[in-house]
């Protein structure tokens, strides 16, 4: 396996009191070419990791969301929270984990009533519907409120013992109210839509309680050990141009301002993923973020031109190339590595999470694809 060893500079020491009470481990990392990249320095390799990385694709994951019951108690579970979100990391050289959970625990914590339905996803006993239930809505508190999210990030870098840094995330305050407003996963979005159009100072309401929501439970996660953050604004490529800065990018704007940026001694990334989002890149990268996550419509190339000067950049594979055979994957790995080109910035990703039918032997071409052919670029 190829990993460096070279650590980040220890510039400055945690600025907040109450990250003295971490339990974690404070080694280096053996392997920080994740947080190099991110800071858009130099790396002897791209790292890589996969969007959704521990999920059904994995006859392990399969085996321990069995263990558990459903979908729901596996993320509660500490022991096994954290068991998958190991398993990928056992099978393949990735360069960083991710914390096993949900973006919908903050509206489940809200009183929602999240539960999934086998074959349809997501869905909600309470969905939001009118001014009196926005009124309702509190702001978390995650210490109180998602206790088991945090206990599992604990768990988590306890057991990767420095090996790879530990992602945090959230969804963004737009893509979480989607599916409180919805009710269920949807491909139409009517009623979120409605309120863009007929509701908009209330669906404001509800977006400012989310945002005060996720500062405090990506600062949890960071308190806790996670070491980069990522924001998923999967439906705010959904939105008009105007739509998007006022209802999605205004709030992840605001998210940004108020995350810790920095735990352990070091910097923590705040990485910001709009899936159909490259018409924005320019305006993603003024929100503070350190990357954008591109999704495969967006050229690598076109994406570093606008913005790779002042932001790293995390993508951008079809994750659809995973069912081609080798021969396509590497061609098509060799081909965006192409479009980034010589120098720092890149983190090699999915442009969206890997699906259930994929073949798991097809994910370690792709990881191994992209460290060997990657050296070239950083080289010298
Ligand atoms: O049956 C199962 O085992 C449940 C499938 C599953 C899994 C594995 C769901 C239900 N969530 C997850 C884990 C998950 N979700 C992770 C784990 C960490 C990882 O390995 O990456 C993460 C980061 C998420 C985030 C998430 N959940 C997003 C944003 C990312 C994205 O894919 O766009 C969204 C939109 C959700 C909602 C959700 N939860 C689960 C499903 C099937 C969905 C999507 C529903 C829809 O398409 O509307």
């Amino acid at each position: 396996m190829r990993r460096t060893s070279k650590s980040l500079p220890r510039e400055r020491s945690a600025r907040f009191g109450y990250l003295g009470r971490q339990t974690v481990n404070m080694t280096q990392l053996k392997n920080d070419t994740f947080l190099r990249a991110l800071a858009r320095q130099p790396v002897d390799y791209t790292p890589v990791w996969m969007m959704r990385q521990a999920g059904r694709y994995l006859p392990e994951y399969r085996a321990t969301r069995s263990q558990a019951g459903d979908f729901l108690s596996l993320c509660k579970n500490t022991e096994l929270a954290c068991e998958v979100t190991l398993q990928p990391l056992r099978r393949y050289a990735m360069d960083a984990a991710i914390l096993f959970s949900d973006i919908l625990t903050i509206p489940d914590a809200m009183g929602l009533g999240l539960h999934f339905v086998e074959g349809e996803g997501p869905k909600f006993h309470n969905p939001i519907r009118t001014a009196a239930d926005v009124e309702r809505i509190q702001v978390i508190e995650t210490q109180q409120d998602l206790p088991y999210v945090l206990d599992a990030v604990r768990a988590i870098r306890r057991e990767l013992n420095g090996s790879v840094p530990l992602i945090g995330f959230s969804g963004s305050p737009w893509t979480l109210a989607t599916y409180m407003i919805e009710g269920a996963s949807t491909r139409e979005f009517k009623r979120s839509k409605e309120w863009v159009y007929n509701s908009p100072e209330l669906l404001h309401q509800l977006l400012d309680k989310l945002a005060l929501s996720v500062i405090d439970y990506l600062n949890a996660q960071i308190a806790a050990g996670a070491q980069v953050v990522q924001i998923f604004d999967t439906w705010g490529g959904i939105l008009s141009d105007s739509a998007y800065q006022e209802f999605s990018l205004a709030y992840m704007r605001k998210i940004i301002a108020g995350l810790v940026r920095e735990a352990e001694g070091r910097q923590v990334p705040v990485i910001l993923f709009t899936k159909g989002g490259g018409q924005w890149l320019e305006s993603i990268a003024d929100t503070g973020c350190d990357a954008a996550g591109l999704d495969w419509s967006t050229s690598m190339a076109d994406a570093r031109q606008r913005v790779g000067g002042r932001i790293a950049l995390q993508g951008n594979m079809d994750p659809a190339l995973l069912r081609a055979p080798a021969a396509a994957i590497e061609a098509e790995v060799a081909r965006i590595l192409a479009g980034f080109g010589r120098g720092e910035g890149h983190v090699f990703n999915l442009g969206h999470g890997i699906t259930p039918d994929i073949d798991p032997d097809r994910v370690r071409v792709f990881i191994d694809a992209v460290h060997e052919l990657s050296r070239p670029y950083h080289a010298g």
